[in-house]
């Protein structure tokens, strides 16, 4: 009604001459009521890192891969598979709705393992996506239009700061279940099963499928076969978020083991891939949604829809990143460097772990920071309070997410002697 009002007037002043009217509609505002929101809790801290001018800052906020010089990262594998797609000068048509089906096949094959009973009776339908949150988004949208059983999701406790408002805004409840046990900053076993094997029948339950962010914390085999075990006998629906397959081991099919390991038990899971940090194609926004299915007439029928939810949305995904994983996985060559390269990543990673617990012991330190080591992934769930997030960022200019957790793939040989000087003055 007031939008309606307001049109009115302004095609009626439009009519006459300039006059203080038209000034008044000019400077009047559609986005009043618009509140201020707060800067995103991860993403922020790199725009508050950006405007620190002190040379010894550290940005460990966002979860973003950096070489041993501190330097975003473009994987040679990456590099010859562009080389190999511009030679052929191929088009820019538009891709089909639910991508490229080269890259759907080799995404699928790449988390499930090649000769996976799902992938030869084709009872499996995967899409790409738009890396790994439009693939959580897409699939929270599908699970919002068409399970019937709950509209309950249930995230490990904490989870990426992300997936809440993806659920919440495509229409599904959140609720949680204990993940996290900070007095030995590990996996809080116990707690999980018991919160699990209450959940009501039929809610959606989401894992992470390896280097659980943020704490870096993952299950044990033994312990995610009895996880798998409580899942069926609650008939929860599965959704596994796999944003880092290789990162956590530096073995591919290693950090994909509880995925084929559910599967294996018959749980017809959801299945989000990215390709952001194990490929470092961050920008180029490319990951994969699958859905195992009872057979092949299922698949087809949930394809169908698929594309329905995805064609308003963006249409059809682009198809740089794509090609360029698509060339990798079914390049042996290229595939074997991008092998050798996410297990250099991962070391990396490690052996930084390493650096900062020895540094932390050299300086002192009388806390027990065996967690920085036993932690996987790109991520360690350091401990660190608010207060002294707080403090470690105004002293010393480490930037890092107020939970404490801090992207290790930011540390390097030239300043993780600073981090640990400056983590033991603020926790001393
Ligand atoms: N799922 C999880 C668990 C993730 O960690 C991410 C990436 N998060 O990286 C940013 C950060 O936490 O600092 C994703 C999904 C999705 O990532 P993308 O959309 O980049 O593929």
């Amino acid at each position: 009604m007031a939008l309606l009002k307001s049109t009115k007037v302004f095609v009626c002043l439009g009519n006459i001459t300039p006059s203080v009217g038209v000034m008044s509609a000019r400077n009047s505002s559609w986005w009043g009521g618009v509140q201020m929101g707060p800067p995103d809790p991860i993403l922020g801290v790199t725009e508050a890192f950006k405007r620190d001018t002190n040379p010894k800052k550290m940005n460990l906020g966002v979860g973003a891969y950096r070489d041993d010089q501190g330097k975003p990262f473009v994987l040679s594998c990456v590099r010859k598979a562009e080389a190999l797609i511009a030679a052929k000068q191929l088009d820019k048509e538009y891709l089909p709705i639910g991508g490229l089906g080269e890259f759907t096949k080799a995404c699928a094959q790449l988390a499930l393992g090649a000769d996976n009973e799902v992938l030869k009776s084709g009872r499996n339908i995967t899409v790409q996506t738009i890396s790994g949150t439009g693939s959580l988004r897409i699939g929270a949208n599908f699970l919002s239009r068409f399970h019937g059983g709950s509209r309950d999701v249930y995230l490990p406790k904490p989870s990426w700061g992300n997936h809440t408002p993806i659920f919440r805004d495509a229409g599904m409840q959140l609720k949680a279940y204990r993940y996290y046990d900070p007095s030995t900053c590990g996996f809080d076993f116990n707690g999980a099963l018991e919160d699990i094997s209450k959940i009501p029948e039929q809610s959606v339950i989401l894992l992470h499928a390896c280097a659980h962010n943020p704490t870096g914390v993952d299950p044990r085999p033994e312990q995610w076969k009895e996880i798998s075990d409580i899942v069926k006998k609650r008939n929860l629906l599965v959704f596994f978020d796999m944003a880092y397959q290789g990162f956590a081991s530096g073995d591919i099919d290693r950090d994909a083991w509880a995925v084929r390991y559910f599967i294996e038990q018959g749980h017809n899971i959801l299945l989000s891939q990215s390709f952001a940090k194990n490929m470092g194609l961050y920008g180029e926004r490319v990951g994969g949604f699958s859905v195992v299915c009872k057979d092949n007439e299922e698949a087809k029928r949930v394809e169908s829809q698929l594309k329905i939810l995805i064609r308003p949305i963006y249409s059809n995904p682009p198809m740089n990143g794509a090609r360029i994983a698509t060339t990798i996985l079914n390049t042996p060559d290229l595939r074997a460097i991008w092998l050798e390269e996410v297990h250099g990543m991962a070391n990396r990673i490690i052996k930084m772990r390493e650096q900062l617990a020895a540094g932390l012991k050299k300086n002192g330190s009388t806390h027990n920071w065996q967690h920085v080591i036993d932690q996987i992934g790109m991520f360690c769930f350091t401990g660190l309070k608010p207060e002294q997030v707080e403090r470690i960022t105004k002293e010393f200019s480490v930037y890092m997410t107020k939970d404490g957790r801090i992207s290790m793939a930011g540390v390097s040989s030239g300043n993780v002697e600073y981090l640990a000087e400056a983590i033991h003055a603020v926790s001393k």
